[in-house]
Parts: structure tokens; C-alpha cells; sequence
């Protein structure tokens, strides 16, 4: 699909989950993108003009703007889904992605900044979110992806949540978590489209200078 420039544009943020997952769609639907690395603490001006509710990340194309990032996945399988992401029955992809949205990533927060949460001791904080994820993940126990073969839309959209929890205790996880979880995220950090959508940018507030990708 071709657009005359500066469309499409993403405001993205390299270490944020949810735009990972944007990212990752859009790479492997080879949708090429105009890239502007927010930094949360300094979110331009423009970002929250086109999207009030100043969270990343946020597509902007010529006729419409899409602030959430499944959208965004959608939008970028719906130009072309070579592999099949969307394959697998669609509900239940988006039934456990609803479920790491709504109970994973609270969680998920509690361990990372435990300190702002001393309701709980630190272990009870890693537990909750260790015990999520592995009921999210069940079904690594009978496939290596999320939907048997091959890798989904929900395998994608999970996964840098997965990777964020992993790496709060690098080595407890290592230890903890089971060999098909590892297996499984090991799959996605080792994959060419991921190391691509990581490349670090520079802030775009700074020089405004937009970066093809
Ligand atoms: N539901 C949104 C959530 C996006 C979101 O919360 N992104 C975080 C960064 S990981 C954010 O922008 N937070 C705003 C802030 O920290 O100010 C989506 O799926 O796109």
C-alpha cells in the first residue's frame, strides 16, 4: 500500500509493551512508517493534539488517527498477514489478549515498581504476576505457540509484556519459569523483525526529524 509522505507516522516509545506490539504488526505487514520516539516524561505537543490521551502508541493516517495499539495490529494484518497471524479463531486470540491487558499488566506494574505498591512484600508482587502469566500461557504446554504451529496475533501482542516481566529478575525467571515459556520467548526476542523494531531512535521532539522505517 503506498502513501505520499508524511503519512502513515507513528508515535512510539521503544521500551513500551503495547507499542512493541504495534511495531512488531507493522514490520511484519512490511508497512513502512514515518517513526517519532516520545519520551513519556516530554510528550510532544502534536502527539496530544491528535490524541488527547496522550498514551503511545498512536498511528496517524491521512483520514483517521488510531490510538490503540491492537487497533493499530489490526489495521497493519488487515494491508497483509502473510503468516497467517489472524488464523487461529480470532475470539479467543482477543479473549487472552483482553487478559493480559486487564490483569497481567496491572500486575505487571506491581512487580516492576514494587517499591510504590508496599501493601505487599515484594515476593507476593512477583508471585501474582508469575502465576498470571502462567495461566495465560496454559497453552504452551501443548504447542509452542499460544494457537498450536504457528505464531498469532495473540502470540505477538503477549509477548514484550512477557519479556518486561522476565526481565525484572533476569535469573529468577530463568529459574522459575518453564522451559516452554522460555522456548517461547526466546523465539520472539531471536527473531529478526524484533531486533529491527528495537533499533533505538532519537527523541523526535528535539529535532523533528521523522525517521522512514
Ligand atoms: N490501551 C493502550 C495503552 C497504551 C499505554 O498505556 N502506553 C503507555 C506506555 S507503555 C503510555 O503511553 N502511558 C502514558 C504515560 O505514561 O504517560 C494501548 O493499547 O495502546
Amino acid at each position: 500500500m503506498n502513501y505520499s509522505a508524511p503519512y502513515p507516522i507513528l508515535y512510539s516509545f521503544r521500551r513500551c509493551p503495547y507499542a512493541m506490539r504495534a511495531r512488531l504488526a507493522l514490520g511484519y505487514a512490511k508497512t513502512q512508517y514515518w517513526h517519532r520516539e516520545v519520551v513519556l516524561k516530554h510528550k510532544p505537543k502534536e502527539l496530544l493534539t491528535i490524541s488527547a490521551k496522550g498514551t503511545v502508541p498512536v498511528l496517524v493516517l491521512p483520514d483517521t488517527v488510531i490510538d490503540e495499539s491492537l487497533d493499530i495490529m489490526h489495521w497493519a494484518l488487515h494491508q497483509c498477514d502473510p503468516d497467517g497471524w489472524l488464523k487461529a479463531p480470532l475470539n479467543q486470540q482477543l479473549a487472552l489478549i483482553q487478559q493480559n491487558d486487564s490483569e497481567l499488566k496491572p500486575l505487571l506494574d506491581r512487580y516492576k515498581y514494587a517499591i510504590d505498591y508496599p501493601e505487599k512484600s515484594d515476593n507476593e508482587h512477583q508471585n501474582n504476576a508469575f502465576n498470571v502469566m502462567n495461566q495465560l500461557l496454559v497453552n504452551l504446554q501443548n504447542s509452542f505457540f499460544l494457537f498450536g504451529a504457528i505464531p498469532s496475533l495473540a502470540d505477538f501482542a503477549i509477548f514484550p509484556f512477557v519479556r518486561q516481566l522476565a526481565s525484572v529478575d533476569k535469573d529468577w525467571f530463568q529459574q522459575n519459569a518453564s522451559s516452554a515459556i522460555i522456548q517461547w520467548m526466546n523465539y520472539f526476542t531471536d527473531l529478526d523483525l524484533f531486533k529491527q523494531i528495537m533499533i533505538k531512535q532519537p527523541e523526535w521532539r528535539i529535532a523533528k526529524k521523522d525517521i522512514w522505517v
